[in-house]
């Protein structure tokens, strides 16, 4: 039998309404909604590629070149077996199809950024992951499908299966069927956004996404507000902005949500702490862009880590670059990221 293989590119998105806190760890089900926007495949991406052979005798996984032991990341494990399964029930189905699914796996991603230090590395890493091998197993699923497998991965990474403007929605269901991503509005709907990545430190973070929110789920009281009072409004809000083209409106609840995440890590105990003295300077930066302006042309957001991405228009795009240039501490600064080119879809 030939080795069988397939490559898959997927992107990091950035989240404009936080994921934080899960009510089922084992099948990554959130306690809130939320909303991202996809970055351009052109800068932070992660590559992977997938083969099938007789000759394998385990399945292999290579993360940056390094060996992984499969066997001991069990959400790696149940998105395998995930895939095979739907690849197992299409070999029953048509028996003419070679047998695929009872092959060996060799699985080898490469990111182009910092792995683990708050840029979405593990959305881009298991969403190029279920890209590759469902493509390489001609899974006939839609992206929403595939998202669900995503999600179980890491939670984020199931808005990394669309381009543009991405929704994951919680969903009610105890098995997580209806925990899935769906299109808000394709990259062109506002092609216009831009997004701009502060690299404050590409160092890995201390307290890890899966750990932190636990801890803010178990111990803040401020969390509890935020996903029944806050959130389902600023869902909603957020996404009639993005139809609406209303930067303004995008950006504030952006911001207020990017805010209110590192809050409630703060209210968790112990407290969590991703912001760092230069983040702080970037916020401050940006309220002073927007003030100079007379309205708000720019907005910053921050995951689990020091790094800030800050959303534009790019018709201010001057203005706001030439703001942020007087920031100090930040490497590899600017690195620009169309939040809208390209295609929808990746192969
Ligand atoms: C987000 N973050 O919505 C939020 C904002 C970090 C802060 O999704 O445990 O790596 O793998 O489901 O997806 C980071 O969480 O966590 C994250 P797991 P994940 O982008």
């Amino acid at each position: 039998m030939p080795t069988f293989s397939a490559t898959s590119t997927a992107p990091v998105n950035i989240a404009t309404l936080k994921y934080w806190g899960k009510r089922d760890v084992k099948l990554n089900l959130p306690t809130n909604s939320s909303i991202s926007v996809t970055l351009s495949q052109d800068d932070l991406r992660a590559t992977t590629t997938a083969r099938a052979s007789d000759r394998y005798t385990q399945d292999k996984l290579w993360l940056n070149g390094t060996r992984e032991e499969i066997e001991k990341k069990p959400r790696t494990l149940t998105v395998i077996n995930e895939l095979r399964k739907a690849r197992a029930e299409m070999e029953k189905a048509d028996p003419s199809l070679p047998g695929l699914a009872s092959l060996k796996l060799q699985i080898v991603s490469e990111n182009n950024f910092p792995t683990a230090a708050g840029l979405a590395s593990s959305a881009a890493g298991f969403a190029a992951l279920v890209n590759a091998v469902a493509l390489l197993y001609k899974l006939p699923h839609s992206p929403t499908e595939l998202s669900v497998l995503a999600r179980q991965g890491s939670g984020s990474a199931c808005r990394s299966l669309f381009g543009g403007y991405v929704a994951w929605e919680m969903g009610s269901k105890d098995d997580g069927s209806d925990s899935q991503a769906v299109e808000v509005a394709p990259i062109g709907h506002w092609p216009s956004m831009k997004a701009a990545v502060l690299v404050v430190s590409a160092a890995k973070k201390d307290v890890s996404s899966t750990a932190g929110m636990q801890v803010t789920v178990h111990t803040s009281t401020l969390f509890k507000e935020r996903i029944t009072n806050v959130v389902p409004q600023r869902f909603e809000k957020m996404k009639k902005a993005i139809i609406d083209r209303d930067f303004p409106e995008f950006a504030r609840l952006t911001m207020a949500d990017s805010n209110q995440f590192h809050a409630v890590c703060l209210d968790s105990e112990p407290p969590i702490f991703y912001l760092n003295d230069v983040s702080r300077a970037a916020i401050r930066t940006v309220e002073a862009i927007n003030a100079a302006a007379g309205k708000i042309i720019a907005a910053y957001t921050f995951d689990a880590g020091p790094n800030c991405v800050i959303y534009y228009l790019e018709e201010n795009e001057q203005a706001v670059l030439s703001g942020l240039s007087c920031l100090n501490g930040v490497s590899g600064f600017p690195q620009v990221s169309a939040a809208a080119s390209g295609d929808d879809r990746w192969s």
